[in-house]
């Protein structure tokens, strides 16, 4: 009888092995995307606090590196509904912009119009207002907004930090 000859190789249940754990690559809380973990965070605070929070998990504040992180990060951003921080920041007396986690700044995805740089407006946010479709705005860094932590296993930049040496 076939059928009861295939049944009985069919291991007990005792002697299966458990499953491997799946292998989470992020933090608490944190969402995975392309080897990054992301979190939004929507308790608002300024450009800097928002980045100390984010260091303070291994991380930065979002780096936005290409079109399929755009589309994730502003996915996240659109459904928190306020507009949020993300990790580029207006070199000091320039018009250039960096990164917080040091990538180097190939990708933009600025608003129209944007960046208006205003002396005053030196820190990026990304629009969660639809209309916009989470194109970015450079604006005021002490202005308290959700922000997005960005942490990534295989790169660890720290270029940025020495500013917040006391
Ligand atoms: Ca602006």
């Amino acid at each position: 009888n076939t059928t009861f000859f295939f049944y009985n190789l069919i291991p007990t249940a005792s002697s299966i092995a458990p499953p491997a754990p799946t292998q989470n690559p992020c933090p608490s809380g944190y969402v995975s995307w392309y080897k990054n973990c992301y979190k939004l965070v929507e308790e608002p605070k300024t450009w800097e606090a928002a980045q100390v929070a984010c260091e303070q998990e291994g991380g930065n504040l979002a780096s936005i590196d290409m079109s399929y992180d755009q589309a994730f990060v502003a996915g996240a951003i659109l459904q928190g509904k306020a507009d949020a921080w993300i990790g580029l920041r207006r070199k000091d007396d320039s018009s250039s912009y960096k990164w917080t986690d040091g990538w180097p700044v190939f990708f933009t995805h600025w608003g129209p119009g944007e960046p208006s740089n205003h002396k005053a407006e030196g820190c990026v946010s990304m629009h969660a207002d639809r209309i916009f479709h989470g194109t970015w705005n450079d604006t005021d860094c002490n202005s308290a907004k959700a922000y997005i932590c960005k942490t990534s296993s295989g790169r660890s930049y720290s270029a940025f930090r020495s500013i917040h040496i006391p």
